[in-house]
């Protein structure tokens, strides 16, 4: 399998830890990939038209992309378990959705940063993507903090790859201070090897 990779990129670091604590790892090549919503850069747009990563060949020819469905494959293809089945599922599912969106809000706040000339820039719509993310931490910290403990799921990789990435590129912002619990999880959840050896830099 080839995997379309930057080792920045938080939906391929979900993927990263998906293959760290499977065992696929092995099995993936990885292949240097840089891009942006400006310029695709050597991104295979023939591979996934939206001209985003992760995008994973798992077959000559064969392309699955979106780091969600990559980490359903490829749990699927390790019987690892990672999202359950029944009610577990569906709050994986949904613990993902939250954690990817936080990434989304996250990233767009960075393209705004980095892309958009500096007269053009809106400081109301960063705030707006910055209270999504202050709203979907608020609900892991007080609905969801009792699913993330227990054995190691997809919705805790997600999860914490989302909180690397505040620390990565939103260190400035405090998230800990209100979240006692969520903080508490992460620190341990951060001590994992899976988590160690995909760390951006
Ligand atoms: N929903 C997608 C988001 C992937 C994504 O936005 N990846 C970024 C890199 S961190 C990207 O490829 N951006 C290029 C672009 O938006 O054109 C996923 O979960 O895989």
């Amino acid at each position: 399998m080839r995997l379309y990779h930057s080792p920045t990129s938080p939906y391929v670091r979900k993927v990263m830890v998906l293959l760290h604590e499977t065992g696929l790892l092995p099995n993936v090549t990885l292949v240097s990939t840089y891009g942006s919503p400006i310029d695709p850069g050597n991104t295979p747009l023939e591979a996934n038209p939206l001209g985003k990563i992760p995008a994973l060949e798992y077959r000559a020819g064969a392309v699955l992309y979106d780091s969600r469905v990559i980490c359903r494959y490829l749990d699927d293809l390790a019987g690892s378990g990672l999202y359950g089945t029944g009610t577990a599922l569906w709050s994986r599912l949904t613990i993902e959705a939250t954690a990817d969106g936080i990434l989304d809000a996250a990233l767009l706040i960075v393209y705004e940063w980095r892309l958009r000339p500096e007269e053009r820039r809106y400081d109301p719509w960063i705030e707006g993507q910055w209270a999504k993310i202050d709203r979907a931490l608020d609900m892991l910290e007080s609905r969801w903090i009792a699913e993330l403990q227990g054995p190691l799921d997809a919705g805790q990789i997600a999860v914490a790859c989302a909180l690397g990435y505040i620390d990565f590129r939103h260190g400035a912002r405090d998230w800990r201070n209100t979240r006692s619990h969520l903080s508490a999880w992460y620190a341990e959840f951060a001590k994992r090897p899976s988590m160690i050896a995909t760390q951006p830099a």
